[in-house]
């Protein structure tokens, strides 16, 4: 009866898995992404009476968070989601074993066969299965129910972190059939069958193979178990075959031991050279049918670090040169497919690097392939957290998780470092807890200890091969506090997350810094695991800042610190903050709800920085003039007529010498800096500028710039649009409209600028920040708004006769942030709340009053877009004079365009 209201709603809703159903003779491994059923929130199913009518079809990996963390709403659905799917089971499958394999799902999931429980499993980030096979009905459909939450849970990690906690089955799901005898299947959703390598060097390798066989069956079995390696090709290169008996209904051990490899071809960042261990079950008999059957990853290849605390591979020193990497996307989450894994890393190493940090969680299967393929070496880690929770759940749903993560992933070559605990004492140093009392701390702190000794002696138990790492911090108030508490001297590798030029002091402070911790702890290998501002490509400036989201001041900041990083001899390597902009609900910044420290953007397109990386690490040639996300540029001439604005512009390169032409006239060539940089002061003339660039080893780029370039004084007829990015020192580019919003200036006889007032720069813990961070309301264009001038008198253009329309933005800048909300603004403080209706102006333009008593706090809501625009005939020499009246409080203004209709 059940079966059958179950192929009614199967027919109506036309779920039908295609699972291949012919006789096996080995493991079938199928993916089953397509068509589910997905319901947001909880239901209650009635499996006498199925009915799924508010469901919605979707199909694997799957989020329901990709929109609304990223909406103009605070926080987003964290809750129970449930799915739904048939599975069509077909009848020979009766003396099989059905596994349900899901690669994540975000964190509690709860799974029901034909109703029936079949399992749960704790944790966002880790893969998990369920034998089916006493659950199923065989020759017929199975309504296979899901309910997944992500709501928060005191007990599982993560706890905070900064970065979104997608809900949902985001990755792939998988039916995995084996026969009756097969390789363990219950270990932690792991292969079951794990590699060790013993001895290796360049002469010989020796690798042991080892594992579990289960018998299903109520029957004794002797069975012969093959292992062999074979080469990139699958040509095997040795090869072992052992008999062994399986009871009924057992399982048993199995160990390949010390198989040799003679003049191994190392597996390293520049040679990934990859063998295959096949490892096969055949029955005995005359018919010596196969039964199952895996394939590993096998890579040949020895580490460690040396006395200088260098990492070395294959008996070289090699600088770990990478970045770290979250697994979202815009538009889907972090339902992301195995393609957009893959490409991601390939783009990594295109940018010359060997290695990565999986931060801050344990990532998708296609991720460590990848790695292995592509010779990046990986640092894994498990969920962290900003504080723990003292209670036995969390400690054991920590150590669970390490250990599904750390069996999941054993068989990877790339992966070289096991990690736990990001920052873990930022909460204990942070708002409220900055008055907390010291015996409160050091009880926290050594249950913190605590806790990380018990995750060390788990991963060198699961992982004696690998060395472990965690990753710590440096605020004014933490100061030293990870090593005072002792956390540092737990893992085998400390991973030192800085951004000093960032949330603290300037960017040269790194050496002084790091180099003080080695020599305190010379015998302790260092990584910096973090580092790197914040970049909106929309953002430029001449003289960039901390907190400003230039392009510039990343360049900037990263020009400086591999030119540190690549001198400090004892620093193992470094992983910068981070590969991909991503996904995090409660920042606002220049693009609210994204941590914007990428490398490249969120959707996957390139900063200017990551050429400076290329120009660092890759082989190959390259010459590159870092102005492609800057190619609309405007300013005032040098000087009253000469026609040109000289703007400095930045080449990267790996080569001798560069030289720069500029629509047709050389430069000359520059000798490339260092720091693999070379800077022309570019003569930009009106219109279109062509930027040709050539090395020595005749390398080309070029580039073609539009410079809207304003006379002085302003021409007599004034024929193009002039908007200012008011209170900023960069200008904003809106690429949907293409318009440029130059930076700010005082107002000056024949040309434009403000005033009376001050832009707003908030000062306090960390830099001096012009501007408001807050997600604005009402706008994608938000650096446009967060900058504003305070107490501005008057706005000026000395503009010759005509019609114009004078437009004029602002917010209500009502700073709301909580000092909760700023925990990862590393060192800031909380900024003051400026309170509604205490700003009340008038506004007037040549003379007439255009805005009236305006409240914008009443009239708009804090915090919001408001845009206002004026058609204005400027008379004789008049030009435009917008002029700011105050009744209460300060008047303030955002953004400023005029013109010519
Ligand atoms: C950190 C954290 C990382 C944050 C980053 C930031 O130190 O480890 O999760 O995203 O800083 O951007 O503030």
């Amino acid at each position: 009866m059940l079966i059958m209201k179950i192929q009614s709603v199967l027919y109506l809703f036309l779920l039908l898995s295609a699972i291949p159903s012919a006789a096996l003779s080995q493991r079938i491994n199928s993916t089953i992404n397509s068509g589910w059923l997905f319901h947001k929130g909880d239901v209650e199913i009635n499996y006498q009476d199925l009915s799924f009518d508010d469901w919605t079809t979707i199909n694997l990996p799957h989020t329901w968070n990709n929109e609304d963390a990223f909406d103009e709403e605070d926080g987003f659905y964290r809750g129970p989601g449930w799915y739904a799917k048939v599975l069509t089971i077909p009848e020979d499958w009766e003396s099989k074993q059905v596994f349900l394999d899901f690669e994540g799902a975000n964190q509690v999931t709860e799974v029901y066969l034909n109703g029936e429980k079949v399992g749960k499993h704790i944790g966002g980030y880790t893969a998990f299965r369920f034998n089916l096979s006493s659950h199923l009905q065989f020759g017929q459909s199975n309504l296979l129910t899901v309910r997944v939450t992500n709501e928060h849970n005191e007990d599982i990690p993560p706890l905070r972190m900064d970065y979104t906690f997608y809900g949902g089955i985001y990755r792939n799901v998988s039916l995995i059939v084996t026969e009756p005898v097969h390789f363990d299947m219950s270990n932690n959703a792991s292969d079951g069958v794990f590699t060790k390598l013993g001895d290796i060097s360049h002469e010989q390798a020796k690798v042991s193979v080892y594992g579990k066989l289960v018998n299903a069956q109520n029957q004794n079995n002797s069975i012969r178990i093959e292992t062999s390696i074979a080469d990139q090709q699958y040509n095997v290169v040795v090869s072992e075959n052992s008999e062994i008996n399986l009871p009924a209904g057992a399982e048993t051990e199995f160990a390949t031991e010390n198989m040799v490899i003679q003049n191994p071809s190392l597996w390293s960042p520049d040679n990934p050279n990859l063998y295959n261990v096949i490892i096969r079950i055949y029955s005995m008999g005359k018919n010596d049918k196969m039964l199952d059957e895996i394939v590993l990853p096998l890579g040949l290849r020895w580490f460690e670090f040396d006395e200088q605390n260098r990492f070395i591979l294959n008996g070289k020193p090699l600088k770990l040169v990478g970045a770290n990497r979250h697994q979202d996307m815009p538009e889907k989450g972090s339902a992301l497919l195995d393609e957009d894994h893959r490409n991601d890393f390939k783009h990594i190493k295109d940018l010359g690097m060997n290695f990565v940090r999986l931060a801050h969680y344990p990532q998708a299967r296609a991720v460590y392939n990848m790695c292995d393929r592509l010779g990046l070496l990986v640092w894994s880690e498990m969920p962290g957290t900003v504080r723990i929770t003292q209670t036995d759940a969390f400690t054991e749903n920590c150590l669970n998780m390490q250990r599904e993560h750390i069996r999941q992933t054993r068989n990877h070559p790339s992966i070289v470092f096991y990690g736990y605990m990001n920052e873990v004492m930022i909460q204990l140093f942070s708002g409220s807890n900055r008055d907390m009392s010291e015996a409160e701390r050091s009880q926290i702190a050594g249950a913190t200890v605590e806790l990380a000794e018990k995750l060390q002696t788990l991963s060198k138990k699961e992982a004696p091969d690998r060395k472990t790492v965690m990753a710590v911090h440096y605020t004014s108030s933490l100061k030293d506090g990870y090593n005072k508490y002792g956390l540092t001297e737990v893992p085998d590798v400390l991973g030192w997350n800085l951004y000093f030029g960032w949330y603290y002091g300037d960017k040269e402070d790194l050496t002084p810094y790091l180099k003080e911790q080695h020599e305190r702890y010379p015998d302790r290998p260092l990584i910096m695991s973090e580092y790197g501002p914040g970049a909106d490509v929309r953002n430029h400036s001449e003289t960039p800042k901390p907190w400003d989201f230039t392009e510039d001041y990343q360049v900037v900041m990263h020009e400086s610190y591999l030119e540190q990083m690549m001198n400090m001899p004892w620093l193992a390597g470094f992983a910068a903050w981070n590969a991909f902009d991503f996904g995090s609900e409660r920042r606002g910044e220049a693009i609210p709800h994204v941590n914007q420290k990428g490398l490249m953007n969120f959707d996957r397109t390139e900063k200017a920085v990551a050429s400076l990386y290329r120009a660092w690490f890759s082989d190959e040639p390259v010459l590159h003039i870092a102005l492609r996300n800057y190619t609309q540029q405007g300013g005032i001439e040098d000087s009253p007529g000469v026609g040109v604005s000289r703007n400095a512009v930045k080449i990267f390169s790996n080569s001798d010498t560069v030289e720069l032409n500029v629509n047709g006239v050389s430069l000359g060539a520059k000798s490339v800096t260092s720091t693999r940089t070379v800077v022309f002061d570019v003569p930009f003339k009106d219109g279109y500028n062509l930027l040709e660039a050539k090395d020595n080893n005749g390398v080309k780029d070029e580039i073609g710039v539009v410079f809207d370039l304003y006379t002085q004084p302003l021409a007599a007829v004034q024929s193009k649009a002039i908007a200012v990015n008011v209170g900023a020192h960069w200008s904003f580019y809106n690429p949907s409209t293409k318009e440029l919003w130059m930076a700010d200036r005082k107002y000056t006889p024949g040309l434009w600028g403000y005033e009376g007032g001050e832009p707003l720069i908030q000062s306090g813990g960390r830099q001096d920040k012009t501007g408001l961070s807050n997600d604005i309301f009402g706008t994608g264009n938000d650096p446009l708004f967060q900058t504003f001038v305070e107490n501005i008198e008057s706005y000026r253009f000395d503009v010759s006769q005509g019609l114009y329309e004078v437009k004029v933005c602002f917010t209500e800048p009502n700073r709301r942030t909580k000092e909760e909300e700023l925990i990862y603004n590393l060192g800031a403080d909380a900024e003051t709340e400026i309170k509604e209706g205490s700003r009340v102006f008038s506004v007037e333009i040549n003379g007439i009053r255009v805005l009236n008593h305006l409240n914008l706090a009443k009239q708009h809501g804090p915090l919001q877009a408001a845009v206002y625009r004026f058609r204005i005939f400027a008379k004789d020499q008049e030009g435009i004079r917008v002029k700011f009246i105050p009744e209460e409080g300060a008047p303030v203004l955002s953004g400023i365009r005029i013109k010519p209709l």
